[in-house]
């Protein structure tokens, strides 16, 4: 079992695609083990995104993450981190599959919706950032029916 962390960003939340998004994940077979709707501070956003801090649309990706509320949570199940990494579809949304959720709504490498977590470690590293103490571990009564 893997545990990942998703973001639905401000354009789904503005556009009003949060709850469609996550049962995207949830559907899949995915359980959602912790979510909050939250402004994100420049800092945790700084933390968040700091592998990207030499590149030249940092400062533009800091101001579109705080620019609106986001919805975060995460997600566990079996490959967690790449089967959300493949819901996602990839990073620019006109290179993105149809089926994916940028490939269906995505037309800019921005504008695209959505995080998810790309490795274990982003995955520890990031729900540490995001979830301090929120995760809970609970039981689907149905998970023989979902994982076997
Ligand atoms: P992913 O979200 O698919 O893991 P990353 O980690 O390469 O993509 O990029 C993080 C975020 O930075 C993306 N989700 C996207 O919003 C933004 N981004 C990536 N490349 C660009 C770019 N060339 N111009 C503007 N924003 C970008």
């Amino acid at each position: 079992m893997q545990t990942t962390l998703i973001i639905i960003k401000p354009d789904a939340v503005q556009r009003g695609l949060t709850g469609e998004l996550l049962s995207r994940y949830e559907r899949k077979g995915l359980q959602i083990v912790a979510a909050k709707f939250i402004q994100v501070s420049e800092e945790i956003a700084s933390k968040h995104y700091a592998e990207h801090k030499e590149k030249p649309f940092f400062g533009e990706l800091i101001g579109f993450i705080t620019a609106a509320p986001v919805m975060v949570a995460a997600v566990r199940g079996p490959e967690a981190i790449a089967i959300c990494r493949k819901i996602n579809g990839a990073t620019n949304g006109v290179e993105a599959d149809p089926g994916t959720i940028r490939g269906d709504y995505a037309v800019s490498k921005q504008l695209n919706l959505v995080h998810a977590s790309d490795s274990p470690e982003s995955a520890e590293r990031e729900l540490a950032l995001w979830f301090n103490g929120e995760i809970i571990d609970w039981s689907r009564q149905n998970e023989r029916w979902i994982t076997g």
